[in-house]
């Protein structure tokens, strides 16, 4: 790392990564779609192939010089190939919407219609959200969960793709704690002669280890970010079964929606993606869906309800109704005792959005670090107490002390960190 060079030129900038380098150490990271990238993704994103324009694709570009680059993305490629056992991968798209829009553009026109899940049931906002790109350009109808049961419904959707003939039908979610049946989900889309996309930005990691079922060969296209349960830099990836909506994804991509790639991320891709074909990769993601279910566990021991009454993958999601504060109260409390959640909705929230009746809560950062089911019951404990006693300043100071000596007892980025220090003078 080049800390001296940094903190030479540019002391506020040195602070700003200082301190969050410390608040990640210092807290307990719960937000579902982050996580910790090791120091080799780290040193790969930041290095020299930020320099180096490469539209086009390997071998295949529109400057000189791209010999090193090519290697990148190449290696790229085949490990998303490899780990997702699918014919074609475009690692370019610099984010998960921009991943979505690439496989929207490559087969809808403008007015044509989309199904996919309501935004406050666990969808994306790129998935049709009438404030996104993707619900002002196309038509959008949405499916939800099953209001009884709070998990999806095939008949249900069935019955609306019948309805509505989309021409894409999109599953995947945000916030979304059970599994998903994607060869149910072609079946319908071949019943309406849709096209079926398959969102994994969040289950990438598991689907990758055999934890969630694979997309592959069920869905026309699979979209995923690299930093979520995959644990790569942020970023995303396309991939099909399919050669020839490959040709058509890699001509929307580029030249049709992105200029130069980020050519420092895509090497940081190729990292996390050889990380994750490593066996230990498959024994991480196992312990992030023991950890969530001990997590889910303790928070309903403690009392609160979950969404559809617990969790099959890496989050779930907490209904504060009955507890008489909103997301964002509990957000806020949380965060007061050093534990980081986002607020979220529950299905058919009467909140909005940026309230919110509920939290989500995942646990793949906190694997990363090493914490194990014992720590989990032990945090869910903690989350519950602070809910349920808001005006407690005495449960608040506890907390804190717990999420310290948790914290210390698994240290984060700890020669990055002291590195850093050495030029702050401490
Ligand atoms: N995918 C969202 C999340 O899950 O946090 C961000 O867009």
């Amino acid at each position: 790392m080049f800390f001296k060079e940094l903190y030479e030129t540019d002391l506020e900038i040195f602070r700003a990564i200082y301190g969050e380098a410390e608040r990640q150490h210092s807290g307990l990271e719960l937000i579902a779609s982050e996580n910790f990238v090791s120091l080799a993704v780290l040193a790969a994103m930041g290095s020299v192939m930020t320099n180096k324009y490469a539209e086009g694709y390997p071998g295949k570009r529109y400057y000189g010089g791209c010999k090193f680059v090519d290697v990148a993305e190449e290696l790229a490629r085949e490990r998303a190939k490899r780990l997702f056992n699918v014919k074609h991968a475009n690692v370019q798209p610099h984010s998960g919407t921009q991943a979505n829009m690439a496989v929207y553009f490559a087969v809808l026109r403008p007015c044509d219609t989309i199904l996919a899940m309501r935004l406050d049931h666990g969808g994306h906002l790129s998935h049709g959200s009438p404030v996104n790109f993707a619900g002002k350009l196309y038509k959008v109808h949405y499916y939800g969960v099953n209001p009884e049961t709070e998990v999806l419904d095939y008949d249900m959707i069935r019955d609306l793709a019948k309805k509505h003939r989309p021409r894409i039908i999109v599953t995947g979610y945000s916030a979304y704690p059970r599994g998903i049946d994607f060869k149910a989900f072609r079946e319908i889309a071949d019943e309406v002669g849709a096209y079926l996309l398959a969102d994994i930005a969040h289950i990438a990691g598991l689907v990758a280890t055999g934890f969630h079922p694979s997309p592959v060969p069920h869905a026309h296209f699979i979209t995923t970010t690299t930093h979520k349960t995959l644990r790569g830099p942020r970023g995303a990836m396309v991939m099909t079964d399919d050669p020839e909506l490959g040709k058509l994804i890699d001509k929307t991509v580029f030249p049709g929606m992105q200029g130069g790639p980020l050519m420092h991320v895509i090497a940081a891709k190729a990292v996390a993606l050889k990380e994750a074909l490593q066996p230990s990769f498959r024994e991480y993601s196992q312990q992030i869906i023991k950890n969530a279910k001990a997590l889910a566990e303790s928070l309903m021991e403690s009392g609160l309800r979950l969404v559809s009454g617990g969790t099959d993958n890496h989050l779930m999601l907490v209904d504060l109704r009955e507890l008489g504060i909103s997301g964002k109260k509990a957000e806020r409390l949380l965060e007061e005792v050093g534990i980081t959640v986002n607020k979220n909705t529950v299905p058919n929230d009467p909140l909005p959005p940026t309230r919110a009746s509920g939290i989500r809560i995942g646990t793949p950062a906190l694997t990363t670090r090493g914490m194990r089911e014992g720590e989990m019951r032990e945090i869910g404990r903690i989350i519950a107490e602070v809910l349920k006693n808001p005006e407690s300043e005495s449960v608040k100071e506890k907390a804190r002390a717990k999420v310290r000596e948790l914290t210390e007892a698994f240290p984060l980025y700890e020669t990055y960190r002291r590195e850093m220090l050495r030029y702050l003078g401490g």
